[in-house]
């Protein structure tokens, strides 16, 4: 295996760190001190071509391949966790959901919309009291002639304020019954949907979450994705996906919380020299640079599977589930070798830090990875 970016990705690496330091490093202070979820920079994302980095020209995207895609996710996670969780939320989840499980009308309607970043998507799954357990939602729709009607809601749902285009899936059949979900497109704006941004998040604060609301909420039938009842089988898929870009995210943060760290150690003297030269800072910083070098190979053969066409169930968890715990614990080491400046917010440790955590939860929590893991090798 060549373990050398291409061409594209080192075309897109450094596209993206040149528009961090213009575009994102400039404010994301501000955005994540006062939770401003910056839509004019996502859209700007947008006209770089990453709002729909692997979805085909044909329908306005990019047309590149995962590496392509993880190796901008790494990028924006160097810089800000919370850029990059809505840049993957919406590649991966809604706009996925619409290129992989789709009618070819939907497609065309809605990709080029997505990939440009003149809409932004959104994906609801999880409900005030089913998150792990996503089976048990309770929004349900039922059918009234060539409408659906929803009722409930989703909690969690990145960019449920400012999503111009929401997947959402919902019971139409039994509790229970995996082929009872189905998977709806719902636009802004339609009578009866609605949503509340949720305030005062520890991390990635930049990018916007909220609850959503269907009250009677009417849906014609052609904005069902694919099957009426493959919704959860479909969302499954969509989360193996989704996880790979998580754990890139992840690698990106504890990427940037290394280099923070070795710059630090390098500048920061005590006891008369700079604290790099001690043992006990550069075994922190080997186990670091050892830990996010593993995570990328992981992160990258999932891709590769992606790429491939090849089931990545297990591969997408190792990666989400490895590279999100080092996340935090790059984060954590980099707030303990920064001491009392790491604590501050003046250092980027915190941040990472903050960030990091979320990684472990979103797109199925740490321990939920372990499940799939093991229900993988044990089948
Ligand atoms: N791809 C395709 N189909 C899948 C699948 C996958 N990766 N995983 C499960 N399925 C199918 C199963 O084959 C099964 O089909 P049948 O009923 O026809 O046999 C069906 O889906 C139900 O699967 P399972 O019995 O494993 O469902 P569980 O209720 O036990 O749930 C977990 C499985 C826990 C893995 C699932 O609920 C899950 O991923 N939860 C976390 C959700 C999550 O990540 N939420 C975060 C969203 S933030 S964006």
């Amino acid at each position: 295996m060549n373990f050398e970016l291409n061409e594209n990705q080192k075309m897109i690496a450094q596209m993206v760190r040149d528009f961090s330091e213009k575009e994102i490093k400039p404010n994301m202070k501000k955005w994540d001190d006062e939770e401003i979820f910056p839509v004019e920079t996502i859209k700007k994302i947008g006209e770089l071509g990453l709002l729909g980095i692997y979805i085909p020209e044909i329908y306005g995207g990019s047309g590149f391949g995962y590496f392509e895609y993880v190796t901008a996710l790494i990028e924006l996670g160097k810089v800000c966790g919370g850029i990059g969780l809505s840049v993957a939320a919406h590649n991966s989840l809604c706009t996925g959901h619409i290129y992989y499980h789709g009618s070819e009308d939907q497609k065309k309607k809605y990709l080029p919309k997505l990939a440009s970043g003149e809409w932004i998507g959104a994906w609801g799954l999880t409900e005030p009291n089913t998150g792990s357990d996503a089976m048990r939602m309770k929004t349900v729709a039922k059918k009234d002639g060539d409408h659906w009607v929803l009722n409930g809601s989703k909690n969690w749902i990145t960019h449920g304020l400012s999503g111009d285009i929401t997947v959402v899936l919902v019971r139409t059949g039994e509790l229970l019954d995996s082929n009872g979900i189905t998977a709806f497109i719902i636009e802004k704006g339609t009578p009866g949907f609605s949503a509340v941004k949720i305030k005062d998040k520890f991390g990635v604060r930049a990018s916007e979450t909220a609850e959503l609301i269907f009250d009677n909420v009417r849906v014609h039938e052609s904005n069902v994705i694919g099957e009426v009842g493959m919704g959860f089988k479909q969302a499954m898929q969509i989360l193996d996906g989704g996880r790979i870009s998580i754990a890139a995210l992840s690698c990106g943060v504890a990427r940037g919380a290394y280099e923070a760290s070795v710059k630090y150690a390098k500048e920061r003297e005590q006891f008369g020299q700079p604290i790099a030269n001690f043992q006990a800072i550069g075994f922190k910083l080997a186990d670091m640079a050892t830990q996010v070098e593993a995570a990328e190979l992981l992160t990258f053969q999932a891709a590769d599977l992606k790429n491939r066409k090849q089931s990545l169930t297990k591969e997408g968890a190792f990666a989400k589930l490895y590279a999100s715990e080092v996340a935090v614990k790059c984060g954590n080491e980099a707030m303990q070798i920064m001491g009392g400046y790491g604590y501050t917010k003046e250092y980027p440790a915190e941040k990472f830090l903050r960030d990091a955590r979320l990684m472990t939860i979103g797109e199925g929590t740490s321990e939920i990875q372990k499940i799939v893991i093991s229900r993988e090798i044990l089948k």
